[in-house]
């Protein structure tokens, strides 16, 4: 086994020159993965939506070095233009409404960009590559990463999952992504391209959205401490999820492209804990007692809940070399550390961080 120095100086050789279009470049894991790719070598353009996205320049605050093409998921021919301007190696396609309970609010939106999307994105790269040569494997040809989801396996037939747990998706957001998950798989069979899928389960960090549910605590608990606000609404504190670093699973995104056939990959920890848990190690690490400050709205419980979930990441382990560095309990200390410099900011000098009413 290669240790982790060497293989970071084995792929960065590796890798000097190449090219790599991330779909998703202002969501979380793009700006992650743009640092990662970067670090190796890569050259990095990132696809931006919109005619002034406002999180564009965020992103290039966080990673210098990055370059942008416009293109929109629902629209082929900018996905095609930008695939072709850009002559990428690696295609990773992180776009997606990515958060769960939009997707009942407008399911029709989340099933035309999380599940046709990856359609068009494919079919792109199909054309640039010329339709001839994605089906015979030729070393040209552009490789192409999948973000799936565990919210796939939802109301789970078996613990932990692995990579041949069967699905049982329990929102539109899940039916999307089975659908992208299962054309990747579909794209690679018909036409031999090397397309592949990472099961990831949840990975949070300071850059998480304020609609999710870790940093949606990491954010109140940072207000409650610094009296901004005194109550945390939340829903279902049962549920139980396998929760990760953010920055550990983009390294596991760029090495199921590295690999020499294409398959998928799940991508957890295997450690469970529940959202009560997330909230308690959150306010405990302020010197709070939650039960104080948390108030349960129904209205945040969702129409089918995904219970819990547990990665089997034995796979990724052993054919990636994957492990997770970041355990739960230090993610939440990170992110509520994180937290609490943005709302002393915010208490200083207005700058105002807008807390998520999901
Ligand atoms: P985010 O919600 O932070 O980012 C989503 C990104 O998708 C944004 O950059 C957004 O861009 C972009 N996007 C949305 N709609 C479109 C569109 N029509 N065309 C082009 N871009 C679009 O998600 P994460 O970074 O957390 O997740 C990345 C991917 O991984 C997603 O596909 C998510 O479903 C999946 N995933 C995430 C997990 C997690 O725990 N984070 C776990 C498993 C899977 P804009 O700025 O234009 O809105
Ligand atoms: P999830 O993440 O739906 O698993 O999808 P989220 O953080 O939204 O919810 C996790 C669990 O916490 C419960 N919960 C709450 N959730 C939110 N957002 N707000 C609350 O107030 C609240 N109270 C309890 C939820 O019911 C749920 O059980 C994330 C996304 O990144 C997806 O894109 C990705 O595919 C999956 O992770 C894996």
């Amino acid at each position: 086994m290669v240790s982790g120095r060497n293989l970071s100086t084995v792929l960065k050789g590796k890798c000097m020159s190449r090219r790599a279009l991330i779909t998703g470049i202002t969501g979380q894991d793009g700006s992650y993965l743009a640092e990662h790719l970067l670090s190796l070598g890569y050259q990095v353009w990132g696809l931006i939506r919109g005619q002034a996205n406002p999180r564009k320049s965020r992103v290039s605050r966080l990673v210098s070095d990055l370059s942008f093409v416009n293109g929109d998921l629902l629209d082929e021919g900018s996905l095609v233009t930008a695939v072709d301007k850009v002559q990428p190696d690696e295609v990773y396609n992180l776009a997606a409404i990515s958060f769960v309970p939009m997707s009942w609010d407008q399911a029709e939106l989340t099933t035309e960009v999380n599940g046709m999307g990856v359609l068009r994105m494919l079919e792109a790269i199909r054309l640039v590559c010329g339709l001839d040569k994605s089906r015979d494997g030729s070393s040209g040809q552009i490789r192409f990463y999948q973000a799936s989801s565990s919210e796939m396996f939802g109301k789970v037939v078996e613990s932990p999952q692995h990579e041949t747990t069967i699905f049982h998706p329990r929102s539109p957001y899940g039916v999307a992504k089975t659908y992208g998950h299962f054309i990747t798989r579909n794209y690679r069979e018909s036409f031999d391209m090397y397309g592949v899928s990472g099961i990831l389960f949840n990975h949070e960090s300071p850059r998480r959205g304020t609609e999710f549910v870790t940093r949606k605590i990491s954010l109140g608990v940072a207000q409650i401490k610094l009296g901004l606000q005194d109550k945390l609404c939340l829903g279902n504190l049962d549920a139980v999820r396998d929760w990760g670093f953010a920055g550990d699973y983009v390294r596991a995104m760029h090495l199921m492209l590295q690999q020499d056939e294409p398959t998928d990959y799940v991508v957890g920890t295997g450690c469970m804990h529940s959202v009560r848990d997330a909230v308690q190690m959150a306010f405990e690490y302020v010197g709070l007692d939650w039960r104080d400050h948390v108030v349960i709205d129904p209205a945040l419980v969702r129409p089918a809940e995904v219970e819990t979930l547990c990665a089997d990441p034995s796979r990724a382990r052993v054919e990636l070399g994957w492990e997770p560095s970041v355990g739960f309990e230090q993610l939440m200390h990170m992110m509520v550390e994180s937290d609490l410099q943005h709302a002393s900011r915010e208490r200083d000098f207005g700058d105002l961080i807008l807390a998520s009413s999901w």
